[in-house]
């Protein structure tokens, strides 16, 4: 497809993010990105969305970059049978995404010429068919680790025949070819049920991927190597397309807020004295758990910046600091740490010379994110892929995790357990050493020449020469 308008060297990308912050992050920043490198990019936008940090982050990104197209894609309404399936807003959201897939169609018409379309792994098979059928360039962007990405390809052939055969127990490894064998207990527990929307839908991505022209991640060859390497060499699933690491994703300007009070208050405490704690966008704990975990970082003697959520969706969060720690642990936190509960830009507070620490729940932007500044890690997995990000993080030096805490969602942790651990983690020298050398790499991956820059580079190419 070319045209006449003199845009003929300039590749038209459309990006397609599924919902919640740790879905549109990496999205927005590769625009970003895309765009420095002199792509044209469509940004197709979901109305509604489900957060306010969603909405927000958008339109702070359109603003900073007018010369992206925005594709506004308006959702179906909700279908009223799925919500007594899934009481989580971010996955009956992305499940009216599926839902609403089919209007994706003209939309990509009406905005040709393109030259590919990259869309977020939760909607790979049901654009796959779209893009095919439109003869567009296919590619899904993997926002989480290639250790979870190993996950995916060896799924149908060896995790899920497994699975059926009820032969597992959770003490049992699954041995892969080509990769460190995958512990039951690691894989997210919804894909241990055959029957759940999650292991159907996993499945049949994971079948329909073949027909991809790539697929684009977020990591970069120093971390995860080996486990490209495995994959493109198609130890793992014959036909599984090329995995291009382009990663970390940066941090933009446009995520940039004012420097508030947390930030002034990290300027004034010595430098890597203060433990960060944080669990992404959409992880609320229990009540129990906030208790154990405010008593256990006071406990620790260490400084602390904790992020505090009790609610999924930001919206629905109108309980006050004080209502949800309670009196009692308010006083022992007074001089010790600060707690909010707001939004914060983590990325500024991770690159804080102040800050020494990450406690986090395994989310991959915020291992990324910790491993691009250079800042050790105890996670704490919750859900879903944050043990096998944690694998990744253990392996590479970057981190610690402590199995015996389970999932999250199942275990509640003592605050004198939390405590002995932060203060290992923070008086770990090789981690701290360990989390420098894994800054360095990063920074090279993504500096002149470095191995991701020139898979992206490589990959632009590629477009304009089908543009
Ligand atoms: N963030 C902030 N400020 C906050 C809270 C979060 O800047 O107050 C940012 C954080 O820096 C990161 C993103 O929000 O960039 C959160 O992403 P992530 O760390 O990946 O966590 P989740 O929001 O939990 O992400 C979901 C899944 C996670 C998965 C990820 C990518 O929960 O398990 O790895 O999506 O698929």
């Amino acid at each position: 497809m070319s045209t006449s308008s003199g845009l003929e060297s300039q590749p038209h990308v459309a990006l397609i993010p599924s919902a919640g912050m740790g879905h549109l992050t990496p999205f927005l920043r590769l625009a970003a990105s895309l765009v420095n490198h002199h792509c044209r990019v469509t940004l197709v936008t979901t109305h509604p969305t489900v957060s306010l940090a969603e909405s927000r982050f958008i339109s702070s990104f359109l603003s900073a970059f007018p010369q992206v197209n925005e594709m506004q894609f308006h959702l179906l309404p909700l279908d009223p049978t799925l919500s007594n399936k899934s009481d989580d807003p971010f996955t009956l959201q992305w499940q009216v995404i599926l839902r609403s897939v089919h209007l994706l169609s003209p939309l990509l018409t009406s905005i040709y010429p393109l030259s590919a379309v990259i869309s977020d792994v939760t909607l790979g098979s049901s654009i796959i068919p779209i893009t095919t059928n439109l003869g567009l360039l296919n590619y899904i962007l993997f926002p989480a680790s290639a250790r979870m990405c190993s996950l995916f390809a060896s799924f149908p052939n060896f995790v899920a025949p497994k699975i059926s055969s009820g032969s597992v127990q959770i003490g049992d490894e699954i041995e892969i070819p080509g990769l460190h064998p995958i512990p039951i207990s690691s894989i997210p527990p919804a894909l241990l049920n055959s029957n759940s929307l999650f292991a159907t839908i996993f499945l049949q991505s994971a079948q329909e991927v073949m027909k991809l022209n790539g697929v684009l991640i977020n990591t970069f060859e120093a971390l995860e190597g080996d486990i490209l390497h495995a994959l493109n060499d198609r130890k793992v699933l014959d036909g599984f397309p090329p995995l291009y690491a382009i990663g970390p994703l940066l941090p933009c300007e446009f995520e940039k807020r004012d420097r508030g009070a947390l930030l002034k208050w990290l300027d004034d405490q010595p430098e890597g004295s203060v433990v960060y704690v944080g669990f992404g966008s959409r992880t609320a704990l229990s009540r129990e758990q906030i208790n154990e975990l405010g008593n256990g970082l006071v406990s620790s003697g260490c400084r602390f910046l904790w992020v505090v959520k009790d609610k999924k969706v930001d919206k629905d969060d109108d309980e006050s600091l004080d209502n949800l720690l309670g009196h009692a642990l308010m006083e022992k936190i007074m001089g010790r740490g600060l707690v909010s509960k707001n939004w914060v830009d983590q990325d500024e507070i991770l690159s804080h010379k102040a800050v020494g620490g990450f406690v986090g729940h395994g989310g991959w932007n915020s291992l990324a994110e910790a491993a691009w500044n250079g800042v050790r890690l105890l996670v704490w997995p919750q859900s879903g892929d944050q043990k096998m990000n944690a694998e990744t993080i253990e392996r590479s030096g970057l981190g610690m995790w402590v199995k015996s805490w389970g999932w999250g969602e199942q275990v509640v942790v003592k605050g004198d357990e939390i405590a002995e651990r932060i203060k290992e983690m923070m008086g770990d020298h090789l981690l701290k050493s360990q989390a420098v050398r894994i800054r360095e790499e990063a920074m090279k991956a993504v500096g002149d020449g470095g191995s991701s820059v020139r898979t992206l580079k490589g990959l632009i190419q590629k477009w304009r020469t089908n543009t």
